[in-house]
């Protein structure tokens, strides 16, 4: 019989390592998850596939070495994940020694512990669109890195250091980094501005608030679906050689775009007036349910990232198949579904 292949997973508990330890164990691996300890309930989304003993977690944090090195010999992985970070832009501004330490010292000790153990471990690095930072759009795997933000600099720091540095001094190492646009989904952490809109605008459709207050409306992402996106992930691991690639959709809207599709989704059309902060939306009975509040602003902003992803189209067979409508639909009609459902 084929020996499962063998996956270990960091940030298991996001978005994306929900969406790749389900594709792993469709795909039939044998799938570990590095866990940090919590407070709270860590393992919402993966209940089921735990109690079936499909997912075999293993505490850890990206920040204790000795942990680290434990979950590799326990794991034994054909691939690693590394998901791992403190991944909200605008929190790395108030912590930025958090961003370095988790971001890019976390991705030096993973790999430290991959070549002393002598593993042949092949590891995806999840970079970011948020290297590019100021660069102009569209951006792919030629344009040159510009970050803005301490998150920024530290995917940046581990992308150059680790994944492009190191694969020059070990050749032996197989590390490639997928450098990914934004991509969401119902399980997007609550604070980044596609969930928070979709939940607000569920909230308000049910009388259950009154408006949201949002910051800059004019940045524009390239915005995908993160089911869509960790199968890029696989692809990469699957190649005889590491290499890099950008993962985007190539099409760009604004924030207001998203909460204009949105609000289609929830039938609740918005008109927009003013500028600037003085901006609100309203719906057709004139009630402003979306507010601008400079809070949310960015101490130094991302204006415009649009992905050109033509290599991974190329040599992965790669595409996105989930549209930003569709994105949108999907977002807005899991919230309306759960908050309905949680107050009911
Ligand atoms: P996410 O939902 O914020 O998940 C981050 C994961 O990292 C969580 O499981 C978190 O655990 C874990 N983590 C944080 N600090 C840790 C530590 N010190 N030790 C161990 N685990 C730790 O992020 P995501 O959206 O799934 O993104 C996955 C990866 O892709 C991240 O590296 C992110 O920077 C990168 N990325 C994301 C996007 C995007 O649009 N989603 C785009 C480009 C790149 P807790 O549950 O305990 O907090
Ligand atoms: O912001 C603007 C905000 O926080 C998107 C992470 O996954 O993708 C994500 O980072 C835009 C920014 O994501 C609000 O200023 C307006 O221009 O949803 P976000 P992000 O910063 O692009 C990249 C690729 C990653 O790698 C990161 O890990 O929306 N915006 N008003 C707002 N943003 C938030 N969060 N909240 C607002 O109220």
């Amino acid at each position: 019989m084929k020996k499962k292949k063998r996956a270990l997973i960091t940030g298991i508990t996001g978005q994306d390592g929900s969406y790749v330890a389900e594709l792993l164990v469709r795909k039939g691996y044998e799938v570990f998850g590095l866990v940090r300890r919590s407070s709270n309930d860590p393992f919402v989304r993966l209940k089921e596939l735990i109690r079936e003993r499909k997912i075999t977690i293993l505490y850890g944090d990206m920040r204790d070495s000795g942990a680290i090195r434990r979950a590799l010999e326990r794991a034994e992985p054909d691939e690693i994940y590394n998901l791992a970070a403190q991944s909200d832009v605008g929190i790395s501004f108030m912590c930025p020694e958090e961003a370095g330490e988790i971001n890019y010292h976390g991705l030096g000790r993973l790999v430290h512990a991959v070549l002393d153990g002598r593993l042949r471990s092949k590891i995806y690095q999840a970079s970011t669109s948020e290297m590019f930072g100021s660069a102009k759009p569209p951006q792919n795997e030629n344009t040159p890195f510009q970050p803005v933000s301490p998150y920024g600099v530290a995917k940046l720091r581990a992308h150059e250091d680790y994944v492009v540095g190191y694969r020059k001094k070990y050749p032996d190492l197989f590390i490639c980094s997928g450098i990914l646009f934004n991509h969401e989904s119902p399980r997007r952490g609550q604070h980044f501005v596609t969930r928070k809109i979709s939940i607000s605008l569920a909230k308000i459709k049910l009388g259950l608030q009154d408006y949201v207050e949002l910051g800059n409306l004019n940045a524009r992402r390239d915005w995908g679906y993160a089911g869509d996106f960790v199968e890029a992930m696989w692809l990469m691991l699957q190649r005889e050689k590491p290499a890099d690639y950008v993962i985007a959709t190539g099409q760009v809207h604004t924030v207001r775009d998203f909460v204009n599709e949105t609000a289609k989704a929830l039938d609740m059309h918005i008109a927009w007036s003013g500028s600037g902060t003085r901006e609100v939306g309203k719906t057709e009975a004139g009630k402003v349910i979306v507010r601008v509040n400079k809070k949310f602003f960015r101490p130094v902003e991302v204006d415009h990232l649009l992905g050109d992803s033509g290599k991974a189209r190329r040599e992965l067979g790669w595409k996105p198949r989930v549209s930003f409508e569709d994105l949108a639909a999907m977002m807005a009609k899991a919230d309306l579904e759960a908050v309905a459902s949680e107050n009911k």
